[in-house]
């Protein structure tokens, strides 16, 4: 089975990073391509405008492979805000997951309740708003950041994974968090390190995400051609966005 996992932002040290974390997790009979927007985007996603502007270039990824250049099994949306996510689940016939909701729910079957730990405050409300999305505020204890830029977690000056754990650990003192989610895709390589600094499982979104896309496919499941994610309709799209007009159907 092939799974694509998008990054939406165009940074290319952090597409390979995630390469390596499905890889790293994926069945030897699973052939796991990782892509950043080829159409371009933002350099990373860490405001609602980036998110929004974001969405574009990951659609125009999913259509590629429903055009079957190459074709996908199965889509992950590697960035946590899962941006698209509904869009590219009408566009795509294969499933598609995001890492922020199959990280919540693999945590939820951790323990009684995580904590996320993201990069920059600011995002912190739109991790609230997808837990409540997806009936995870139950679970969900709290959303915390380290203030860390995306685009600076991998600089070693920026000491990520010294702040990731110090605010790990507060969730599990001040929270009563007993697991962890990563709160950005940048951070996917931290979570055995994580695990073993803080004590409590450390859950890695993209990790998650492509385990819970091979699982889906493998059962042989996908979404219905019926109701809410059904094909969107056909539809004229104009002047800058005309390429993603949804044509009539060819009738023979
Ligand atoms: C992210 C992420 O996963 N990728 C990105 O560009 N921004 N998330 C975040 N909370 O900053």
């Amino acid at each position: 089975m092939i799974v694509k996992v998008v990054n939406p932002n165009t940074s290319g040290e952090m597409t390979a990073l995630v390469e390596r974390s499905a890889r790293a997790v994926a069945l030897p009979g699973t052939r796991v391509e990782a892509v950043s927007p080829v159409m371009g985007g933002p350099a990373s996603i860490e405001s609602h405008y980036d998110e929004a502007l974001s969405v574009p270039g990951l659609l125009t990824e999913i259509a590629r492979a429903q055009a079957g250049d190459p074709p996908s099994d199965g889509f992950v949306i590697a960035c946590f805000g899962d941006p698209g996510l509904d869009a590219a689940r009408e566009l795509a016939d294969g499933p598609v997951v995001g890492i922020a909701e199959a990280a919540m729910h693999a945590a939820s079957f951790l323990g009684r309740g995580f904590s996320v730990v993201t990069t920059l405050a600011r995002t912190e409300g739109r991790a609230w708003d997808l837990a409540e999305r997806y009936g995870m505020t139950r679970f969900c204890r709290g959303v915390r950041s380290c203030e860390i830029p995306v685009l600076a977690l991998e600089d070693p000056a920026s000491d990520a994974f010294a702040a990731i754990v110090a605010e790990a650990r507060r969730a599990v003192a001040d929270d009563g968090a007993e697991a962890i989610v990563l709160g950005c895709a940048g951070m996917a390589d931290l979570a055995p390190r994580m695990t073993a600094a803080v004590g409590v499982p450390v859950v890695d979104g993209v990790a998650a995400a492509t385990k819970t896309v091979e699982g889906l496919v493998a059962m042989g499941l996908r979404k219905g051609g019926h109701g809410e994610f059904a094909a969107p309709p056909p539809k004229a799209y104009t002047g800058l966005m005309s390429d993603f007009e949804i044509p009539k159907p060819d009738i023979c």
